[in-house]
């Protein structure tokens, strides 16, 4: 009986054992082969790394993410965070936004964010008339790669000053309304366009930087950057940068140019007529195809460039000249008795006070803000740079008829084939 019992032991045991160790033989041939597979596809992602690496053009884009869905630890690439941030510039991304704008402040960052910032992770300065909100602050601060700040603009800065004629201002906000004009009876879009203006770069915030890239919300940028803008305006000594140039509307602005005449005027030491780009904004001629499609009742030709895309030196505009102009047309009132946008205070400025090879127009920088946009026209470009845009669209205004761009090639710095150093 007892003998039994150990022959029925052993029968079960060697039944057990062969059986485990049939499967322990399979477990492993399958570990092998899902190893073997794992590696050559592996091997397949690397190689469409490599080969598509090599199209970039600069190394300083880190290298394209590996597919693969695997959990070992060992094939992810793990990279130490600030080996591969090149040298700064003394500059910002800067953003003036409301509370409720958080969505489309986001929209803007994460694009600004993954086609240039991850890279290099510039602080983002944020300013507001009224405190920011919590909710705000935690959700841009963990879309930003780089530091985060956030500044109230002191009343002084952004509320309409009091010398300003109460009863006069009423009734010309009561006649923009009844023309129809954008924002024409908006009181905060006056504010906003006077801050822009003349007090943005007086803010305390931005005292420690040089250069500022303004971003607003709700826009998008179609291409990965080729090259840091900073870098690119302090080599080549650029002062202001745009993508795109267009026509104001009129209304707005009746009688700017005269305060412009005036300021011109009084201030000729500030100007060089020889070397700057004056002819880019009066110039009326037919450009190309386009006879001007706007007529102006002035001899400012409306060209401007679009502010809600602008890099600029900031020291420029803390300069006196750039004070005295700017302090010369905020004398005039047209801030608030008409509704005198940044874009066209800016664009006059830097066109009358700067030499034209300081003005830069970034070609390869695909951008859009409703309702216009700007895509490279050069096809391997726009691969190179993994651009989202359509050349052909409708919205694509490079060389629309409302486009100031074959103006500035013609009138302005010229158009440049090469790039620039950066
Ligand atoms: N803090 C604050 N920011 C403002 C205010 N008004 C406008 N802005 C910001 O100023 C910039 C320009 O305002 P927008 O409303 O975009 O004006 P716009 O670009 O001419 O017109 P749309 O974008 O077409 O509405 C944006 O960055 C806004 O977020 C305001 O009252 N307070
Ligand atoms: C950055 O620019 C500001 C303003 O010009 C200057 O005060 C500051 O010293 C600069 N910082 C560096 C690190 O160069
Ligand atoms: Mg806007």
């Amino acid at each position: 009986m007892r003998k039994y019992l150990v022959y029925v032991a052993l029968l079960v045991l060697s039944v057990i054992s062969g059986s485990l160790s049939q499967s322990i033989t399979s477990i492993v041939q399958l570990c092998y082969h899902k190893h073997k597979l794992e590696k050559s596809l592996f091997q397949r992602s690397e190689n469409a790394v490599k080969k598509y690496d090599s199209v970039r053009r600069r190394s300083l884009f880190k290298p394209l993410k590996l597919s693969t869905n695997t959990y070992n630890d060992d094939i992810l690439v793990v990279e130490n965070e600030n080996e591969n941030v090149p040298d700064r510039e003394n500059a910002t991304l800067l953003m003036l936004v409301r509370n409720f704008e958080l969505p489309g402040a986001l929209k803007s960052m994460r694009s600004l964010e993954d086609r240039f910032n991850k890279d290099y992770h510039y602080d983002w300065v944020f300013l507001n008339d009224v405190p920011f909100s919590m909710e705000f602050i935690e959700a841009t601060t963990a879309m930003a790669s780089g530091k985060t700040y956030y500044s109230l603009i002191p009343s002084k800065d952004w509320d309409r000053p009091d010398w300003i004629d109460e009863k006069k201002f009423e009734d010309r906000l009561q006649l923009l309304h009844d023309k129809g004009v954008l924002y024409g009876s908006s009181k905060s879009y006056r504010n906003m366009c006077r801050f822009n203006s003349g007090f943005f770069y007086k803010q305390k915030i931005l005292e420690s930087y040089d250069y500022y890239f303004r971003v607003e919300p709700d826009v998008e940028y179609f291409c990965d950057f080729p090259y840091d803008p900073f870098k690119v305006m302090k080599k080549n000594n650029k002062k202001y940068g745009f993508v795109i140039s267009l026509h104001e509307y009129e209304d707005t602005i009746t009688s700017l140019w005269d305060a412009v005449d005036e300021y011109i005027e009084e201030n000729s030491r500030d100007i060089d007529m020889e070397r700057n780009s004056y002819d880019f904004i009066t110039n009326s001629d037919i450009i190309g195809k386009f006879s001007p499609i706007v007529d102006s009742n002035s001899d400012y030709n409306l060209c401007h460039f679009w502010s809600n895309f602008e890099i600029g030196d900031l020291n420029f505009f803390r300069s006196e000249r750039y004070n005295r102009y700017f302090d010369f047309l905020d004398s005039k009132g047209g801030f608030y008795y008409e509704r005198w946008g940044d874009a066209p205070v800016h664009s006059i400025g830097v066109s009358l006070l700067l030499n034209r090879d300081e003005i830069i127009h970034f070609d390869e920088l695909g951008y859009y803000h409703a309702p216009f946009g700007t895509c490279p026209g050069a096809y391997y470009l726009r691969l190179q740079q993994r651009c989202q845009c359509d050349a052909h669209a409708q919205s694509n205004i490079d060389i629309s008829p409302n486009s100031c761009l074959m103006r500035w090639w013609k009138y302005g710095d010229g158009k440049r084939f090469v790039k620039y150093e950066q």
